[in-house]
């Protein structure tokens, strides 16, 4: 491959040097994703979510041939829950068993290291990508994400992850703001409400690009072959 590759995107052709591209994956966590976490917990149609897997694996393989780093978040809180702002505790005026830090079905309800807090098994991250505790929606927000990237030489960046238009497009309008280059795999995300996809890849592409690309992760492969 060229050290730049061109990926047929929307709002237009999106060029990513391979030395400085890193992928971003946010949230495939258990809790999200599967019947019996706390997404379901809250009547979510789980289903829904695990539509982009294909995609968010296609992805994988494609970065994971091409060397570029890979960087997996988990929104987690400490087991002591010091990290968590009361503003998230009481959230939602859900009763105490539902609550972040009671315990559910798959162990505590966003909590660092407990079953459900893990991501699914088709996406696990191998040993050396990069792993990312996050307490917030964005990524950037008390973490250690950005010196990460930064001592990578990273400038631009490739999204994927659950849901769209919470916890993906909060990090990639931080990144935008932080000044990399992003770009949303569409067939490698998904959101419990597809019209709020759609609406959050609008919002991403309108204005010549005002947050960044879009674009499928086939047309992805085809760019990094
Ligand atoms: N990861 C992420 O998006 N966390 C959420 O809480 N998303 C919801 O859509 N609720």
């Amino acid at each position: 491959a060229s050290p730049i590759a061109t990926v047929a995107a929307r709002p237009y052709p999106y060029s990513l040097p391979l030395a400085s591209t890193a992928v971003i994956m946010i949230d495939f966590q258990k809790d999200f994703m599967l019947k019996g976490g706390f997404g379901d917990t809250l009547k979510n149609d789980v289903g829904l979510l695990m539509e982009c897997v294909p995609g968010a694996q296609r992805l994988l393989a494609v970065a994971r041939a091409a060397k570029l780093p890979i960087v997996h978040t988990l929104e987690a809180h400490k087991p002591d829950l010091s990290d968590l702002h009361t503003s998230k505790l009481t959230r939602g005026n859900l009763p105490e068993e539902l609550r972040i830090g009671a315990t559910g079905a798959m162990g505590r309800i966003l909590v660092a290291g407990e079953e459900g807090n893990w991501i699914i098994d088709e996406l696990v991250p191998l040993p050396g990508e990069e792993l990312v505790h996050k307490p917030g929606k964005g990524a950037f927000y008390a973490t250690g994400l950005e010196p990460y990237l930064k001592s990578k030489g990273i400038t631009h960046l490739l999204f994927a992850g659950v849901t769209t238009e919470v916890c993906v497009q909060t990090t990639m309008r931080e990144a935008n703001d932080r000044g990399y280059e992003c770009l949303l795999v569409t067939d490698a995300t998904a959101s419990y409400f597809p019209a709020f996809k759609d609406a959050a890849i609008e919002m991403i592409v309108a204005q010549g690009g005002i947050v960044g690309w879009a674009a499928d992760s086939v047309a992805l492969e085809e760019a990094l072959k």
